[in-house]
């Protein structure tokens, strides 16, 4: 068996698991959990939206450090931790290595109308062909056409994303991990590299971006100040798929290529992995991205809203998901055909009044507007089916990729009633689980790098799928 510690910041919640794994062998405990969520901050232009990366720093280490005392307890030692978080954010650093502002959050209004000014330079469809991002506001080069009204450009001396930012404190190792690379829509999509004429049509310096490099790659070692703090005395800092959503693909325990996946979080990423990119404008007009998997796979995929707007609701309620359980059942017992809405619409994208959005948005579409609580939790599980089900459908008619299952991995899997919808919705059985795909997807890129496992990522998957304890749902079920 060898040890590896995942490091996994969620957008709404992040923890530290221990992984152990060996041919035949993969197990997760988990060290820590802890609460995420972007802290508004008023301001001379409006409210921002940071990330408390200091917070989630010091959780971290203590999770590393329960790590080190669960490791202790086995008698074996952690060989390498590898961290993954949400995509497209970035932290600034000076020349000494002083970070520069807390990193804004892909949610703040910064960003609102930059892109439609890129696209005046670039358009659309060209810059598709180029990095093959779906349309979404807050891709890292729109954040950083933002950033020029700022005064941290002008101190910055590297520019790292979260998941680099917290290697670089583990390890003092500057790096651009590539599956995250890709989509901060500065990369070439067919070779997964920081594209000059990107980087240009971002305004920055092309200096900022540190090197590229693969998962699986060895980065070195801890900083004396983080072994001593978390007693992890042998541990080596390996890149791993940090994009969560590339780690949670890796972490998909599908048997054959003809699967779906809903990778299902704070975000729901709906799609299938392919050789090579689509990138037509019909690609484009469908909202789907070209992401850079593990292994060079790509990432097809399309971001639904998710749960995002689900914990919204409650937020709204003053509840939080240990209350889901009692509005969930009663959410199931309504029946089926009531409203739906696009959970698409960017209104839903920024914090704020999700009730009142939801039922705005039923009132717009003409539909019956949920007024009790479990008619609204309803109306988002089925419009989120509902997206689920186009997005697979249009995935498979514009890859030519079949399917026959949906895996449904991450928090949603969790959610009975959203699996069986999206089941009747796909027309397809759909696999729960598991719902901590994305840290058995990073330990498994380290242990592979250990030697620990062998074999591409199919053997990767067999594995989770042989150590996992998956629901099935059919549709009509
Ligand atoms: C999911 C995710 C998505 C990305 C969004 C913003 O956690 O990483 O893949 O589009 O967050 O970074």
């Amino acid at each position: 068996m060898s040890l590896h510690a995942a490091v996994d910041f969620g957008a709404s919640s992040g923890r530290v698991m221990l992984g152990a794994v060996g041919p035949g062998r993969l197990r997760l405990t988990e060290a820590a959990r802890f609460r995420n969520g972007a802290v508004e901050v008023p301001g001379e232009r409006g409210a921002a939206l940071h990330w408390d990366v200091l917070g989630l720093w010091r959780e971290s280490l203590a999770g590393l450090r329960q790590v080190g005392a669960l490791a202790r307890a086995a008698g074996e030692p952690v060989a390498s931790v590898g961290v993954a978080t949400w995509a497209v954010d970035y932290g600034l650093l000076a020349a000494d290595g002083t970070l520069l502002g807390a990193p804004r959050s892909y949610r703040d209004a910064r960003t609102d109308g930059v892109a439609e000014r890129v696209h005046q330079r670039l358009p659309a469809v060209e810059l598709y062909r180029r990095n093959g991002l779906q349309h979404l506001p807050f891709t890292t080069l729109y954040q950083l056409v933002a950033e020029q009204d700022g005064p941290l450009l002008a101190a910055a001396r590297n520019l790292l994303l979260v998941p680099d930012l917290v290697g670089y404190w583990l390890s003092g190792h500057l790096g651009a991990e590539a599956t995250n690379v890709s989509t901060t829509g500065l990369a070439d999509v067919r070779t997964g590299r920081w594209a000059e004429d990107l980087v240009a049509l971002a305004g920055i310096d092309a200096g900022l971006l540190p090197p590229v490099h693969d998962p699986g790659a060895v980065l070195g070692g801890l900083r004396p100040a983080v072994t001593a703090s978390t007693g992890l005395d042998d541990a080596r800092l390996v890149a791993v798929g940090s994009h969560d959503t590339a780690s949670a693909v890796v972490g998909v325990p599908a048997t054959d290529e003809r699967f779906a996946y809903v990778a299902c979080g704070t975000w729901a990423l709906v799609g299938v992995e392919l050789e090579a990119p689509v990138l037509g404008a019909e690609s484009l007009a469908a909202g789907f991205t070209n992401e850079r998997g593990v292994d060079d796979r790509i990432r097809y995929l399309h971001n639904v809203m998710g749960l995002w707007v689900l914990q919204g609701c409650l937020a709204d309620w003053g509840l939080d998901s240990a209350d889901l359980t009692a509005l969930l059942a009663a959410a199931a017992e309504l029946p089926a055909g009531g409203a739906v809405v696009d959970v698409d619409d960017p209104a839903f994208l920024p914090p704020g009044p999700m009730v009142t959005r939801v039922q705005q948005a039923c009132e717009a579409a003409g539909q019956p507007v949920p007024v009790a609580r479990p008619a609204v939790v309803r109306c988002v599980l089925d419009s989120l089916a509902t997206a689920f089900a186009r997005v697979v459908e249009d995935a498979v008619r514009l890859s030519g990729r079949d399917v026959d299952v949906v895996h449904v991995v991450g928090g949603g899997a969790q959610n009975a009633l959203l699996c069986q919808l999206t089941a009747d919705a796909c027309g397809r059985p759909v696999l729960a689980g598991p719902v901590e795909a994305t840290a058995l997807g990073n330990v498994l890129v380290q242990a592979r790098a250990a030697g620990a496992v062998t074999g591409a990522l199919e053997d990767l998957r067999a594995l989770v799928a042989a150590t996992s304890d998956l629901v099935r749902y059919v549709p009509g079920g």
